[in-house]
């Protein structure tokens, strides 16, 4: 028996849920032209004038926003209001250019929240669970998100954030966890742990986990379920979106509704812009119907998805979403992180080394390995150990504080990572993660 946080919106008809959206977009359309000059001046390019936006058919005359743009108007130049209707932002990590800063409005927030409830009451969530919360808090949207849903369902909510895996067992245990929200590598992590505990599944009340953030497979989910005696869901958003929760999994488990009302989607060939027919693999692009602090229209995720929108059994009309397949640009999620090896290039050559270098990425026990091999100028080359390995120490502080995570550094000879003589083949990711 399906479970709604606001089925009246939930299992709307789908003509129904189509004219809120047409609806809305003229309203989201006037509201950004009126408010945002950057993305004015994009229309204006493009000679498009929000009297031209009738309705969601109409979607594809406006012109698109990039990671590009955010960076070019970054800090605010894409912000939607005054500032004083600003009560918070999220962010990604990432360099200036690189970091997305999201802006909301307390309205946005409890949109966000809601959206997030859903996905909690999809996965069985009610007053009477102990919501664990796991992803990381503060900047990172996880955490705020997935415990403000909680708080709107009513449960207890856990704001454990990530890390200290013992005394995650512990307050699990003793509480009685019934929900466990994080990354599905972290809970594969916890479900590892819990064994070496000695604990068998059934010791634990956990019974769903609500899990995104990073790519994972069926295999990843059944080995969580296992391990851990729950059923998994899945979970995704992005920061420019508003966070976790633009879409979710509900118990038919074969991908994510997208809450429609809010969020507008659209698969496009990356290649050509050309919008794509329902069911046919292209780069996802979302349009937010209701958003006043950081509004985006038709933005390009990267996220390569297939929509479809045959009917579920759970009752929900919403169109779904398939697990993101890929992405059309170069970002790598380790670890739950997003990490950009442009990233990476800058802080080898604020701190003196070349750009001959590989990442490698791989996966074991669940949990992501992350090695870069730098090589070494012939100034810097030891053939004192302690030398090199105070090298890879400090390089792998400053990897930290551009990526948010610690990378392992392998200083190696000069000349020694081969050349290649076309694209340099700079990541080596042996991770099944599709
Ligand atoms: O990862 C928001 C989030 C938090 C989603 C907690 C789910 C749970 P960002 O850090 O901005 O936001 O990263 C967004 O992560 O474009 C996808 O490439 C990837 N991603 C997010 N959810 C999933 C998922 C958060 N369920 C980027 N499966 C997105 C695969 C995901 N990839």
């Amino acid at each position: 028996m399906a479970n709604y946080y606001q089925p009246e919106i939930e299992t709307m008809p789908v003509d129904e849920i189509k004219a809120l959206q047409s609806k809305k977009l003229v309203e989201q359309v006037k509201y950004v032209y009126e408010n945002v000059p950057y993305y004015r001046k994009k229309m204006e390019e493009k000679g498009v004038k929000p009297e031209d936006i009738k309705g969601i058919e109409d979607i594809s005359k406006l012109p698109f926003l990039s990671k590009d743009d955010l960076r070019d108007a970054y800090p605010y130049g894409l912000l939607g209001t005054d500032l004083k209707n600003i009560v918070r932002i999220q962010s990604t990590s990432g360099t200036t250019g690189r970091r997305v800063v999201a802006f909301y409005t307390q309205e946005d927030i409890d949109m966000w929240e809601e959206c997030c409830a859903r996905a909690i009451v999809a996965a069985g969530g009610t007053n009477e669970d102990v919501c664990h919360v796991c992803y990381g808090y503060g900047l990172f949207t996880g955490g705020p998100g997935l415990n403000g849903g909680s708080h709107k369902v009513g449960c207890m909510t856990l704001p454990m954030s990530s890390g200290n895996t013992d005394r995650q067992i512990q307050f699990m245990m003793d509480l009685g966890s019934t929900i466990l929200c994080c990354t599905p590598s972290y809970a594969a992590y916890i479900g590892e742990s819990l064994a070496e505990k000695g604990y068998k599944p059934e010791d634990n009340k956990l019974k769903a986990g609500i899990f995104g953030a990073e790519p994972w497979t069926e295999e990843m989910r059944q080995e969580i379920e296992k391990s851990l005696g729950i059923k998994a869901y899945d979970i995704y958003g992005l920061t420019e979106t508003s966070g976790p929760g633009v879409s979710f999994e509900c118990e038919e488990q074969t991908g994510m509704h997208i809450n429609e009302d809010h969020f507008y989607a659209e698969i496009i060939d990356p290649k050509t812009g050309e919008v794509l027919p329902e069911g046919e693999k292209g780069e996802l692009v979302f349009t937010s119907l209701d958003k006043k602090g950081f509004p985006l229209l038709r933005y390009r995720t990267k996220d390569i998805c297939i929509l479809t929108r045959k009917p579920c059994s759970c009752g929900r009309t919403h169109i779904k979403m398939s697990k993101p397949l890929g992405r059309s640009d170069d970002m790598m999620i380790i670890r739950g992180v997003n990490v950009f090896p442009s990233q990476i290039e800058t802080v080898l050559l604020k701190e003196g080394y070349t750009p001959n270098y590989q990442i490698v990425v791989d996966r074991v026990k669940n949990t992501d390995t992350f090695d870069i091999y730098v090589e070494c100028t012939p100034e810097r080359f030891s053939d004192k150990v302690s030398e090199m390995q105070n090298s890879e120490k400090e390089l792998a502080l400053a990897m930290r504080a551009m990526l948010g995570i610690n990378p392992k550094i392998h200083l190696v000879a000069p000349k020694s990572i081969e050349r290649s003589e076309g694209k340099a083949v700079r990541v080596i990711d042996k991770r099944k993660l599709h």
